[in-house]
């Protein structure tokens, strides 16, 4: 298998911690691909994702799958995995809701990103800003405050929010989340995984 990845991103970060944790990675080659907002990498687009987003996985049998959750997803049914509890399970759904959760603030940070590190200065919105971390904060309250979300063992949702957190590290520092001590002491036991430890974030260049 092959992922199209870029080496900060939260949401490929998703997609390499799971394979490690599922015994998949040796199965996948890793390929960067250069997906920026404002330039548009059209082969990309053509051959891989429409959205020009990474990751992207292209399965043993040549398949095309995007979207880090819908990968996972497939990943853990591959190996036969307890990443995501099976369709039948009641818990299936507040796996999937905490994820989503973690998702959308993974999603909140990357627009920050773009907005703070791309965007021309003079059509920046700093109020659009707040508003994005005012989502990730209340996140990060929700989960502080729903510790036993937490406890157990490794699911899709803890891996997402160790990305996000990994990723607000990475970009802005602590900006903040240290405010939250549950999720602050859960996702410093959570970093020395080697599945963490072996996908650091890192610029693309370095
Ligand atoms: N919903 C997608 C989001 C992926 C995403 O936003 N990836 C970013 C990198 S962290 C990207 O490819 N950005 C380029 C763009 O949106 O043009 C997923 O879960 O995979």
């Amino acid at each position: 298998m092959k992922l199209y990845y870029a080496p900060q991103s939260p949401f490929a970060r998703k997609v390499r911690v799971a394979a490690i944790e599922l015994g998949l990675s040796d199965r996948i080659t890793l390929e960067y691909a250069k997906v920026v907002p404002g330039l548009a990498n059209r082969t990309y687009a053509d051959a891989v994702n429409p959205l020009r987003q990474v990751p992207a996985l292209v399965a043993d049998d040549g398949k095309i799958i995007h979207g880090s959750a819908v990968i996972c997803d497939y990943l853990n049914a591959l190996a036969g995995g307890n990443l995501l509890p099976p369709p039948t399970a009641s818990d299936r759904w507040r796996v999937l809701t905490n994820d989503a959760l973690a998702q959308g603030m993974c999603d909140a940070v990357i627009a920050v990103r773009y907005e703070t590190g791309l965007r021309p200065p003079e059509l920046r919105w700093p109020a659009w800003v707040d508003d994005q971390w005012d989502k990730i904060r209340s996140g990060l309250a929700w989960f502080n405050d729903h510790g036993d979300q937490l406890d157990g063992p490794l699911d899709i949702s803890h891996i997402t929010l160790g990305c996000l957190l990994g990723y607000v590290e990475f970009r802005f520092g602590d900006h903040g989340w240290t405010d939250f001590p549950v999720v602050t002491s859960w996702y410093r036991s959570l970093c020395r995984r080697s599945s963490f430890e072996l996908t650091r974030p890192a610029d693309p260049s370095a």
